[in-house]
């Protein structure tokens, strides 16, 4: 290695690895690695599955990809030769940032596994320019710049294709851009983001990320899901995904037919796995290609219908798409005949109103267009798709029983593990041997270790190392001074009120009026939040301002500060992940019960040590079975009382505002003089109004038990022994959230590849 990038640098830049940039041997090195991985075999086989999805939460790829293609160790020893660190190079890697928050992340997790497992399977995405927006805290409060991640030299290749995709008042011509997805140890596949040439990045102001959201041929791969608050925004949302369906569906029949496959049994050589409803339009549009090459209507649905297979990732409705007739007839009048056709067809077989396609404000329900014409429906996690089939899809699983299943989501190991805690990562392999890396139900054999106090040591001192890495990090990233032997309290993931941030910031007052009042936490607590709001969520926001008031009133009190921190971490990314959560004690997973679908941080914490404070909700009911009552936190109202609240609409902040004394006094603080001083009225306002008004996703309800269990497991944090030893089963018992178990099964029961 150390030779060939000796060599790369001097051909590059006229100089050798001594004298070069950071950012020089970061470009050496990722085309080195491109090199590589376009030399591996494309995994093949009869049937080839296309993961078509609007996100693709890829994370930096340097230090993952040399990992996957066995060359980690022998760059670092190169690079150490000159006195360099892999990891200081990493930084100069932009974040590709192609994704919101988990279910993004999943479909790149689920790429690493099927390339590793060997299995034919590509993504189809868009590559959006800025991606996510770029988070900044000022004055704090959040502000969205944009995020041009895409360099000259960068990890995209562009391939000679191109597809013509009419809209209404014109067609545009796409430009296909592939990243190469390596195995561990394994086999490649491919990511293939759809984009445009006539994108113009000069329409967006500067410092924001506004633009003209009706100038289409400039804007179409700008960015991932704009501001979708208005009507131009929605619509745009339409553009964007009938233009990567269009293109995907274009693809899969030039791949069939350039294998020379009969398109009339497609089912037998491509499964599309359609992953939320953002490229549900592939199903009409696929029948139209179909159609176009000669096919019945009959004909292009029962193999559309055979081919198809449709992920839903929550039950919250107003996250499920619904698209009215009037805006497809104004971007793809096209599908309309189709999905009327598939509409009528439905109330024909029928007689249940609500599973129809088109409702009576004519608007189209992706979902159901999924759930009628694919062959599978799956949830993503136990719960959820109990969930789903007992509740909000109740209608649909009377009619197709034998559609429904579960997959539980899980997360790559190699990036969530092996790269994240190599010290860890090396440690168990000390103990236990490798294997754990490719077939991860092996960490189980970690458990003879459970009472071996010389182990249990050495993981709290792997867990302190982290934690300095981390308050390094901060201190060069935010200017932050943090105590590394604090407990580290940790909840990074979208904001949304269900998720319960203002839960967990109401946790944050009690702690500081109890400091306040004398009562000092026998070990310091460091609370770290990290979060993005959708520019157009107010109330989203308004929690944010609360936590950055709430840090600001804390950092400035020096009666406080020593024994309690309130840190907002700035733009929380994957990167940021990889930092955070192998610093973590406790991982916050206090989403209302029945909300969160799964949760995959939750899996990553727990595969780092860290213990679950969580409600019963998502995949934490899985670790739960899994590790035990005694190495979990669980506290709260359960789902079946939640759904049941909320059927009978039972539910009354208020009441519980009124009637107890603590609770009050939290909320009250929101709006006190302390945080006035230090915050916005308006906003501070807003949020103690809502809390105690509407409150729809019930933080008051579980505010007290919180408040109990959050003490009972600070509590138990101070017998170190006791909690190694609950860390190190979280770690044991993690193998079966390997997303390598998950696509195993995926491929198992749907996929049916090889
Ligand atoms: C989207 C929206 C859009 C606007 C209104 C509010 C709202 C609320 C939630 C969502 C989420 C949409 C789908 C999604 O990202 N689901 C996440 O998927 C993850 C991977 O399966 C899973 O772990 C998370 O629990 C689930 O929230």
């Amino acid at each position: 290695m150390e030779e060939r990038l000796q060599k790369l640098l001097m051909e590059r830049y006229g100089r050798d690895l001594d004298l070069c940039t950071k950012a020089e041997i970061f470009e050496a090195l990722m085309l080195i690695t491109k090199e590589e991985t376009a030399r591996l075999p494309q995994n093949k086989g009869n049937k080839k599955l296309y993961y078509i999805s609007a996100e693709f939460l890829i994370g930096k790829l340097l230090s993952n990809n040399l990992i996957n293609l066995g060359l980690y160790e022998e760059t670092e020893k190169a690079l150490a030769a000159h006195g360099r660190r892999l990891d200081e190079i990493e930084e100069m890697e932009m974040e590709p940032s192609l994704g919101n928050g988990g279910l993004g992340r999943l479909a790149a997790c689920f790429l690493d596994s099927i390339a590793t497992l060997g299995l034919p399977g590509d993504g189809i995405g868009l590559n959006y320019h800025f991606g996510l927006f770029r988070q900044m805290l000022v004055e704090n409060k959040q502000k969205e710049v944009k995020n041009p991640w895409i360099t000259k030299e960068s990890w995209l290749v562009r391939q000679p294709v191109s597809f013509k995709v009419p809209f209404k008042n014109f067609t545009m011509q796409s430009t296909l851009y592939d990243i190469d997805v390596p195995g561990y140890q394994s086999g490649c596949n491919r990511l293939h983001l759809f984009d445009v040439d006539t994108v113009d990045e000069s329409i967006v102001s500067r410092d924001s990320i506004n633009f003209d959201k009706k100038a289409i041929q400039k804007n179409l791969t700008l960015f991932l899901y704009p501001d979708d608050s208005d009507d131009d925004g929605r619509k745009l949302r339409i553009y964007q995904q009938y233009f990567m369906v269009s293109n995907g569906a274009q693809l899969i029949l030039k791949e069939c037919e350039e294998k020379g496959f009969d398109l009339h049994k497609l089912y037998d050589h491509v499964v599309i796995q359609i992953n939320d409803t953002h490229p549900s339009m592939v199903i009409p549009e696929m029948i139209r290609l179909l159609m176009e090459r000669g096919f019945s209507m009959d004909e292009a649905i029962a193999v559309v219908s055979k081919t198809c297979a449709y992920t839903n990732h929550t039950i919250l409705a107003e996250a499920l798409e619904k698209w009215p007739m009037d805006y497809l007839e104004q971007v793809v009048p096209h599908l309309l005949p189709i999905i009327k056709e598939l509409d009528q067809r439905v109330r024909t077989a029928c007689k249940d109103e609500t599973t129809y396609i088109i409702d009576e404000d004519k608007r189209v329900h992706m979902a159901h267009m999924d759930i009628h014409y694919g062959f599978s429906v799956n949830g993503v996690a136990a719960l959820h798709t109990d969930i789903l089939k007992e509740s909000e899809l109740k209608n649909f699983y009377e009619l197709y029983p034998e559609k429904f299943n579960n997959k539980t989501n899980g997360i790559t190991f190699r990036r969530w593990l092996l790269h994240c805690n190599r010290e860890l990562s090396a440690y168990i392999e000390k103990l236990i041997g490798s294997g754990f890396q490719k077939d991860a139900a092996k960490l189980e054999n970690l458990l003879k270790y459970q009472d071996d106090e010389k182990v249990l040591k050495k993981l709290a001192a792997i867990k302190h190392d982290k934690k300095l890495e981390l308050k390094k990090y901060l201190y060069e990233t935010q200017n932050l001074h943090i105590n590394e032997n604090a407990i580290f309290d940790i909840q990074v993931k979208r904001l949304h009120e269900y998720k319960r941030q203002q839960m967990n910031a109401l946790y944050a007052i009690y702690k500081y009026l109890e400091i306040k009042g004398g009562k000092k936490p026998a070990t310091p607590i460091t609370m770290i939040f990290g979060a993005k709001a959708a520019p157009a969520y107010i109330i989203a926001k308004d929690i944010i301002h609360l936590i950055c008031c709430l840090q600001e009133l804390v950092e400035n009190d020096p009666e406080v500060r020593p024994y309690f921190r309130v840190i907002m971490l700035e733009n929380y990314n994957v990167t940021k992940a990889a930092k955070v959560i192998p610093a973590a004690d406790i991982s916050e997973q206090i989403s209302l019960a029945s909300k969160e679908a799964s949760g995959t941080g939750n899996m990553k914490f727990m595969l780092n040590g860290a213990i679950t404070l969580g409600t019963e909700d998502g995949a934490n009911v899985e670790i739960r079975d899994l590790v035990g009552e005694d190495n979990i936190y669980i506290f709260g109202k359960r789902p079946n009382d939640v759904i049941e609240l909320y059927e009978e609409e039972g539910y009354c902040s208020r009441d519980i505002y009124e009637k107890d004394k603590m609770i009050h006094e939290l909320v009250d603080f929101i709006v006190s003089d302390e945080l006035l001083a230090l915050g916005d009225k308006e906003s501070l306002e807003r949020l103690h109004k809502e809390l105690i008004v509407k409150d729809w996703f019930m933080t008051l309800l579980d505010t007290k038990e919180y408040i109990e269990t959050k003490e009972k497991i600070y509590a138990d944090y101070e017998d170190q022994e006791a909690w190694q030893k609950k860390a190190l089963i979280n770690i044991a018992k993690a193998g079966f959230f390997s997303s390598d178990r998950t696509i195993a099964q995926y491929n198992e029961d749907i996929w049916h590849l090889r």
